[in-house]
């Protein structure tokens, strides 16, 4: 069975240490038309925070995933389609190489049909999690395909991410990275925040993920960022 995420042309990712904008709910966000709902942030994630969301989640039919950035004590919850796991390649602290991983495995009895990696390449040197990983950010265009080529047949990774969290990236290295990849599914993430900038990136990215615009601006923006990428897939 192929893959879930190589369905995926937009999905939604949860802060738990940011707000939802006002009027909007959890139960909401599924209704944008969204293909995935990803739980995850770089600071203040906590287990309990993840687990309120997954309730106010609970009646939700499209897959949801969490990132785990805290260290969760279970390795499936009820309600949960699986964890996506960062491994930042780019990182300058090993901890979000390896270290945290390698923490993770030997504390917990992973069910490992239920954890996948993402390759993450950190492109905002201004962003947290570049800061938090100590990410080397300082990456030309032909680095940024390498990592991405590296990835793939060197990692055999699935997942490739570039992360350019709070910033519209540059859609040529996307598409230059995406064309380095055979199978490996590219997600693009980063400044996402209406219709224009969803399209320009899902020309070039298979997968879409959009944060900042679900908290900043509310559900109907996200919607906004569906469309967009929804039409430039079925154009491509
Ligand atoms: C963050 O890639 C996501 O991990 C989305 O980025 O918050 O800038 O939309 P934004």
């Amino acid at each position: 069975m192929a893959a879930p995420w190589t369905q995926w042309d937009h999905v939604t990712k949860i802060d738990p240490d940011k707000p939802l904008h006002d009027g909007d709910s959890y139960a909401g966000i599924a209704d944008t038309g969204t293909d995935a709902l990803i739980i995850g942030g770089t600071t203040n994630v906590t287990e309990s925070s993840v687990q309120s969301i997954l309730d106010a989640l609970s009646s939700t039919e499209i897959p949801i995933f969490v990132e785990p950035t805290y260290h969760p004590m279970q390795s499936h919850t009820e309600g949960l389609s699986g964890y996506l796991l960062p491994v930042v390649l780019n990182a300058g602290n090993t901890m979000w190489l390896t270290g945290a991983h390698h923490e993770w495995i030997r504390s917990s009895d992973l069910e490992w049909d239920y954890v996948h990696p993402e390759a993450y390449i950190v492109l905002n040197p201004t962003s947290t999690v570049a800061t938090y990983t100590q990410a080397d950010c300082n990456l030309d265009i032909d680095d940024v395909v390498a990592y991405a080529e590296l990835a793939e047949q060197i990692l055999g990774q699935q997942i490739v991410y570039l992360e350019y969290s709070g910033m519209l990236g540059d859609q040529t290295i996307v598409a230059a990275a995406r064309d380095a990849l055979s199978t490996a599914q590219l997600f693009y993430g980063g400044g996402i925040h209406d219709y224009d900038s969803a399209y320009e990136m899902a020309e070039v990215a298979d997968t879409v993920v959009v944060g900042d615009v679900l908290h900043d601006a509310g559900i109907e923006a996200v919607e906004e960022t569906v469309r967009g990428a929804k039409d430039a897939s079925h154009e491509s």
